[in-house]
């Protein structure tokens, strides 16, 4: 097969990133290592910049969205049972966040997919990336215990923290940052209506706990829990137990409780690889990247390395400009440490951990500081809104 860009990964990324592509008339091929039905079945992000909603509308795939999303001009946070709204519209002169799962978006992005006729392979094996540092790069993996073999201009690795693209950069072309958290977050989905309208992140002395949502009838909630917690241990009761303690009391009598439709741990982690790109290879999403999801970056992040390859790569096809190819990374990384910097903030700031009295006190103090005046609350809007994508000339 020949194409111009072989995508590996049907994630956000990959799906995004096909569809502007497409739309630009630039052919593509994605390849994906599990089904569809289990890219779907993932329950990850909720939160949506305006820059990422404008970015489905450039890409054609906003129409759900706009219909059954929820703008959200606030944020609020909860500190030891005292609720601080965040105005975000009004502290960022009119920006929003929409509420709209992952799920929904890549359900959107797998139909427009379908109708764009560009070919896409799911449940394949043993990805290989070849010459990626010579002009004629090519992708084999096997399909159905049949070897295949994609001939293309360029890769974009949409692969996730675990796939394969970035572990195809030789070790000494690239630089990798990591940091793990001592916590996880344990998500629950439930159909039950939420217990609040806006979003709340509380800080609690038994750990964090954020109260989310997909819609007006389906609620996501997550609980601060050690490392080694097992998923089993959690029943759905003890779930519900722990999150009443942990909510403020002027919303803990509207919480309503039911059977969980999923149940998960997460790790918490901030890694950068830089550079995000190498030869004819271009990292893009987690799979350059992952941010703790206290800040809800880590899917905004991937949408803006998308909107920035896209722009370069339509450039690159229509008028030859081989030059921005080098632009990329530094672009994206910008963007990419301020939302790593940010998300590292809010989690430091939110979660009890190291049983070190002093530190907790200290972190209170900086949560207080910063949600006492407006001023200060305009730095946290502005970072959740999300800051503008960076023109790539
Ligand atoms: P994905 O979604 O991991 O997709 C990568 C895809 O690549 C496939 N793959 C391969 N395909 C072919 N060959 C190989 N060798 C392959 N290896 C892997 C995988 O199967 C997969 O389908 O990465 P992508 O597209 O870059 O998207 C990133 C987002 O998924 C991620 O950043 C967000 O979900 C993070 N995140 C949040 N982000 C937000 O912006 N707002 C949020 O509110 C938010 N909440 C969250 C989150 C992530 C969470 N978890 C579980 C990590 C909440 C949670 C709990
Ligand atoms: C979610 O709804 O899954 C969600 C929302 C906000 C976050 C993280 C996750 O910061």
């Amino acid at each position: 097969m020949k194409t111009q860009v072989a995508i590996i990964g049907a994630g956000p990324s990959g799906l995004l990133l096909g569809q502007l592509l497409h739309k630009q008339g630039i052919e593509n091929i994605i390849i994906e290592r599990v089904s569809a039905d289990y890219v779907l079945g993932r329950i990850r992000a909720g939160v949506i910049e305006q820059g990422f909603s404008d970015l489905m509308k450039e890409a054609g795939i906003s129409a759900r969205m706009e219909a059954e999303g929820e703008i959200h001009s606030a944020v609020e946070i909860a500190v030891n049972g005292e609720v601080h709204s965040i105005d975000l519209e009004g502290l960022t002169g009119g920006e929003t966040v929409t509420v709209y799962g992952q799920t929904e978006i890549t359900h959107d992005l797998m139909d427009a997919r379908i109708a764009s006729g560009q070919q896409t392979f799911y449940s394949i094996d043993n990805t290989e990336l070849h010459d990626i540092d010579g002009e004629k790069p090519y992708v084999t993996f096997e399909k159905d215990g049949k070897t295949e073999r994609i001939d293309c201009d360029y890769i974009a690795g949409c692969d996730g923290f675990h796939g394969v693209s970035r572990q195809s950069i030789p070790k000494d072309k690239i630089t990798e940052y990591e940091k793990v958290y001592p916590f996880g977050w344990l998500g629950l989905l439930a159909d039950t209506p939420p217990v609040n309208f806006e979003l709340i992140y509380i800080k609690h002395e038994r750990g964090f706990a954020l109260c989310s949502k997909r819609s007006s009838t389906r609620s996501r909630y997550y609980l601060q829990v050690p490392l080694d917690e097992k998923v089993e241990d959690w029943s759905d009761d003890r779930f519900w137990e722990e999150l009443k303690h942990r909510l403020p009391e002027s919303v803990v009598s509207q919480l309503v409780t039911g059977p969980s439709l999923e149940k998960s741990i997460a790790p918490l982690r901030s890694f950068v690889a830089e550079p995000m790109q190498y030869g004819r290879l271009f990292l893009v999403g987690d799979a350059a990247h992952i941010v703790p999801p206290t800040g809800a970056k880590g899917l905004n992040l991937a949408a803006s390395d998308v909107s920035t390859l896209y722009r370069i790569l339509t450039k690159v096809f229509s008028e030859g400009r081989t030059d921005l190819i080098e632009k990329y990374s530094e672009i994206c990384l910008r963007r990419v440490w301020n939302g790593v910097r940010f998300s590292w903030w809010m989690t430091n700031m939110l979660h009890t951990f190291d049983h070190s009295e002093i530190e907790d006190k200290i972190r209170n103090s900086e949560l207080g500081f910063f949600l006492s005046h407006a001023n200060r609350r305009q730095i946290l809007a502005e970072q959740y809104v999300g800051l503008p994508y960076e023109p790539i000339e």
